[in-house]
């Protein structure tokens, strides 16, 4: 799996991707993440990105030349199973998207920032357009962090048994039970007998019946859909 992130603040993509399991992964050569700073394909002197909108209003706009100049120069090296505009108007990620993307080869993902990106770069590369919530971030990075994580975390050999993806909140459609390490008994706080007990069927039991509970309580939206 190859990602390939185009963004007008590429500092902010540093973070995510140099610690824990996506590190890893990258380590292993699990995945790869290249990060293309938009501003290297910025117009004159001044290597400018964006502009006003045509019709007025407040913010700027990226350009569609240094994007579309950074586009075609990646996909003359490879072809890309998807390009991927992080914008509040587009559809929900959810688990599911991070399983169907986590199958796939080359993958861009595009940040915009300030009201956007130009509509003619949608028209002409975009694929697909993800929103990752009902909220407005100053850009699109953190939404691509979001993306690059969940998918990678799915890439076969990426976790391991004991952290296996299967047992995730969303994988099944309801939330995680909660865990218990020791001791035993913390400020009084006693674990759940049944963890103690060494009775994987029981335990199991417990587990099942408090993701119900959990979800019933926080996501009821989560057993209603299909
Ligand atoms: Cl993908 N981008 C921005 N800027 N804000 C968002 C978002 C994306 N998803 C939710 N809010």
């Amino acid at each position: 799996m190859r990602i390939d992130i185009i963004s007008a603040a590429p500092e902010l993509l540093q973070g995510p991707f140099s610690a824990s399991i996506v590190a890893r992964a990258l380590k292993a050569n699990l995945a790869e993440i290249h990060i293309h700073d938009l501003r290297e394909y910025g117009l004159g002197n001044y290597r400018q990105i964006d502009d006003y909108q045509f019709g007025g209003g407040a913010g700027m706009v990226l350009m569609a030349e240094p994007l579309d100049q950074l586009l075609t120069e990646l996909h003359k090296n490879r072809t890309y199973d998807d390009v991927i505009y992080l914008t509040p108007d587009g559809e929900a990620w959810n688990q599911a998207s991070a399983n169907r993307q986590s199958l796939q080869k080359n993958l861009i993902l595009i940040c915009g920032h300030y009201k956007g990106i130009d509509q003619r770069i949608r028209d002409l590369w975009v694929t697909k357009e993800v929103s990752v919530g009902d909220y407005v971030l100053s850009g699109g990075e953190i939404a691509a962090c979001i993306l690059a994580d969940s998918i990678i975390r799915l890439i076969p050999g990426v976790l391991n048994n004991a952290t296996s993806a299967l047992e995730d909140s969303f994988q099944n459609k309801l939330l995680a039970p909660p865990v218990y390490t020791r001791p035993s008994n913390f400020k009084g706080l006693e674990v759940p007998k049944v963890l103690l007990s060494g009775n994987f069927k029981e335990i199991e039991k417990w587990r099942d019946q408090k993701s119900m509970e959990i979800t019933k309580n926080r996501r009821p939206d989560l057993l209603k859909e299909e």
